[in-house]
């Protein structure tokens, strides 16, 4: 069995913009601050170079409140990189800003340009499929779009439902290792992880489910003990990230970087 969707060479992340006070939020429970925010983003990129990886950090776009949060832009495979159309008006411009960094890196850099949508946070690849959950931000134009895109690269595309009020799939689950992954409660009671294992969030901590497996590293916001532990004892190497200011903003630790390994 490879590891290929968690094993990476390389990462892409973008400084947190001073308009990030006018980022998206499902709920208002005050802006966030720039400063701590900053804070943050740094040691999460610190994290991701402990493993060796080489991350470029993108300059802030003032134009694009939500622009930190890159993984909605793109989806980076090993063959090539799928450039998004994302469902938030707001968000569309910030997938052709990061084209050309993309472009850079990879042989083949395909585009979604019909009328569907799709973003990166609905998408969470696995060592065997690629999961794609519908939502508010990716309809099933986009996933069509998207699966006829990436066929030729042999993926297997799987269409799931996001559960209501979440924004994205991955909001609620992240992949731990070629089997497992970790998800609330809610969302595996669907059924889309039968044949996988699954380690269930801590009752009460739904909120640190978007984490990422990056190389030998679990990245997981800080301040949920209960399901840290439980990646503990499971045998993960667990590092902790503030998040504080990216939740305010219905952000986690996958939005915050694209994660590839071009070969092409
Ligand atoms: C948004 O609503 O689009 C941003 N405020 C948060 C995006 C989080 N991205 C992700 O989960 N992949």
């Amino acid at each position: 069995m490879t590891s290929k969707s968690f094993t990476f060479s390389h990462a892409i992340c973008r400084k947190p913009s001073r308009s990030i006070v006018d980022g998206l939020r499902a709920v208002d429970t005050g802006a966030p601050d720039l400063k701590v925010f900053e804070r943050h983003h740094q040691d999460y990129v610190a994290v991701l170079r402990e493993t060796g990886a080489e991350v470029t950090v993108l300059d802030a776009l003032d134009d694009f409140p939500d622009s930190v949060f890159v993984e909605d832009a793109a989806l980076c495979l090993q063959e090539g990189a799928v450039i998004m159309r994302p469902g938030a008006p707001s968000r569309l411009g910030e997938a052709a800003a990061m084209a050309p960094h993309l472009d850079q890196l990879y042989g083949e850099v395909l585009r979604i340009e019909g009328d569907g949508f799709i973003e990166g946070g609905d998408i969470l690849t696995t060592e065997r499929e690629i999961l794609i959950g519908l939502s508010a931000r990716t309809d099933n134009a986009g996933v069509a779009e998207f699966s006829r895109l990436v066929d030729r690269w042999g993926y297997t595309v799987r269409v799931v439902d996001t559960p209501p009020d979440v924004l994205h799939f991955k909001t609620d689950c992240s992949l731990l290792d070629e089997d497992t992954i970790l998800s609330t409660k809610r969302l595996d009671a669907s059924g889309c992880f039968d044949g996988y294992k699954v380690i269930h969030t801590a009752d009460g901590e739904e909120a640190c489910a978007n984490t990422i497996r990056f190389n030998n590293l679990v990245v997981m916001p800080a301040g949920f003990a209960r399901t840290r532990d439980l990646l503990v004892q499971a045998g993960y190497d667990v590092r902790e990230v503030g998040n504080s200011e990216a939740a305010k903003l219905d952000g986690g630790m996958s939005c915050l970087s694209l994660r590839f390994s071009p070969t092409a």
